[in-house]
Order: C-alpha cells, then sequence, then structure tokens
C-alpha cells in the first residue's frame, strides 16, 4: 500500500517531508487539507493527528505525525539515500537544528504567513463564528497566538517575536555555512530538508534581500532549491500567477517587518 501524507501546498512542515519523501524517490498519496477552511479540526483527522495539524504520514494504516518525526522514520525506513550524517556528534547538530526549526521557527514563520494567507477567509465569517471555531484549535498557546493573529493581524506581539527569531536563524546559519557546505556538515541531511521550506517564505511573498544580504546562506537556499525534491516538494506548488499574487500581498508586510528589523538590528548592534 502506498503512503498516503496529508498536507496542505503552504505548510512548511508538509514540505519539509515532501523534500524528504522526493530525495528518497518514494511513491506517495496526496490527501490535501483545506487549512483556511480549518478541516484540520473535523473530527475525522483529530482520530489520525489528535493536535489537529498536518502533516500527518500513514503507512499501513498506521499515521505518523510530527514533521520532524515523520522525517526521521523516513530515514529509519528508507534508509537510502542516507540523510542523516554518519557521525554521531553531526548527528546531534543536525537534530538540534531540526528542533529549532521545530520550536522557534516555525511559530515565526506562522506569525509572519498566517495573517496573509489563512487568516482571510476567517474573517470573512460572523464575529461569533470566528470565535466558535478558534476556540475549538486544541493546544491553547497555539489557539491564543492565532486569536491574536486573526485579531491584530502584523500588530500582533508575535510578529516582533518572529521578525528577531528569523533574524537571528539567518545570521546564525551564515556564520555556520560559511565553515561547511550544508547545516549539518559536507552533505545535505534532514536538516537541509528541515529548514528550508521556512526560506521560501521569505522568498514567496518578496522579502528576498533579507537573506539575500547574507551571501552564505543565499548560496545554500540556491543550492537547495536546484535540487529536484525542492522543486518537487515544494516549487511545484507555486505557479508564476501565484508566485505574483503572493508578492504583492506580501508588499505592505515587507514595510511593517523592516521597520522591526531595523529596531532588532539596532539592538543587536
Ligand atoms: N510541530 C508540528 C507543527 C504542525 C503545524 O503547526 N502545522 C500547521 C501547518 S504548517 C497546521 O496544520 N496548522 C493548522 C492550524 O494551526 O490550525 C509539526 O512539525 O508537525
Amino acid at each position: 500500500m502506498p503512503l498516503q501524507l496529508y498536507t496542505h501546498p503552504m505548510s512548511p512542515c508538509s514540505q519539509k517531508v515532501r523534500i524528504v519523501l522526493a530525495e528518497k524517490a518514494l511513491t506517495w498519496d496526496k490527501v490535501d487539507i483545506d487549512l483556511p477552511s480549518k478541516e484540520n479540526l473535523s473530527t475525522e483527522y483529530l482520530k489520525l493527528n489528535p493536535a489537529g495539524v498536518v502533516p500527518t504520514l500513514v503507512e499501513d494504516g498506521k499515521p505518523v505525525v510530527e514533521s520532524s518525526v515523520i522525517c526521521e522514520y523516513l530515514e529509519d525506513r528508507y534508509p537510502d539515500p542516507r540523510l542523516r550524517p554518519i557521525d554521531p556528534h553531526q548527528t546531534s547538530s543536525m537534530r538540534n537544528w531540526m528542533r529549532h526549526v521545530d520550536n522557534k521557527l516555525h511559530p515565526s514563520c506562522g506569525a509572519l504567513q498566517w495573517p496573509l494567507v489563512m487568516a482571510d477567509k476567517l474573517k470573512r465569517l460572523p464575529a461569533e463564528e470566528q470565535d466558535r471555531i478558534m476556540a475549538t484549535v486544541p493546544e491553547r498557546p497555539r489557539r491564543e497566538r492565532q486569536i491574536r493573529l486573526l485579531k491584530m493581524g502584523y500588530g500582533a506581539p508575535d510578529v516582533v517575536d518572529a521578525v528577531r527569531v528569523y533574524e537571528k536563524t539567518i545570521s546564525d546559519l551564515d556564520v555556520l555555512l560559511g565553515e561547511q557546505k550544508w547545516i549539518a556538515g559536507d552533505d545535505f541531511s534532514l536538516a537541509d530538508a528541515a529548514m528550508a521550506p521556512y526560506f521560501q517564505t521569505p522568498y514567496q511573498f518578496g522579502w528576498r534581500e533579507w537573506y539575500e544580504s547574507r551571501p552564505n546562506v543565499a548560496d545554500w537556499y540556491a543550492r537547495c532549491r536546484d535540487r529536484d525534491s525542492y522543486e518537487a516538494g515544494v516549487g511545484a506548488d507555486f505557479s508564476a500567477s501565484k508566485l505574483e499574487e503572493l508578492q504583492e500581498r506580501g508588499k505592505t508586510a515587507w514595510q511593517k517587518i523592516q521597520a522591526l528589523l531595523k529596531t532588532a538590528r539596532s539592538k543587536t548592534a
């Protein structure tokens, strides 16, 4: 039975799994979950993924949840080609970068992206209906963050933190990638697959100078984009007209981000 992936085209944590599936040349069936309509909160989907998030991988009828856990599952189950370093120290570094992506960069990406792509549909509903739906989001921190982003948009405090986290990540990566080719050493690993989709956000919204001003990061992301796995796992979902539309939507947000960046950079200078 082929693998099944419950996913959404704009979800970075689903994109990372799709990159790994493509690196390993695995065939899989796509089940799109409509996140703006909150299909992820349906009783049926919650049975597979109790947190009500994508991605979920299903193999032999058994679900695997949490994108980084799914990536390691695929690595254990389909070890060829290898995407985990042989050296244990490099593996520990790979895992720490994956944890950084999950714990820090992912919520930050959500704060920057959610008001631009997820909030529109909800905002068109009557206020009581919005409140009813938001009250069903499992996990309090996520629920409260989404409510703030729905009501305050780019004025939410989460956006300030998100800009700081992105800025520090880009600057730390630029140092690391000046010393080695990939995030965990000489070879492309799960850490690169996990990180690259989080650069799709500044790419698609036209905020590219954020990372293009850091030569080592710019070079690394260009090399990630050049891989067939990136095109299959991410690029294929973004037609030229879709990218144009997203870049238009990103324009006002970029002015706000730049203002926040100025403050963040002056504090670290
Ligand atoms: N830690 C989880 C995070 C999953 C997650 O937040 N997924 C987002 C899309 S990138 C989602 O499904 N959001 C729906 C919602 O929050 O309502 C993972 O890595 O799998």
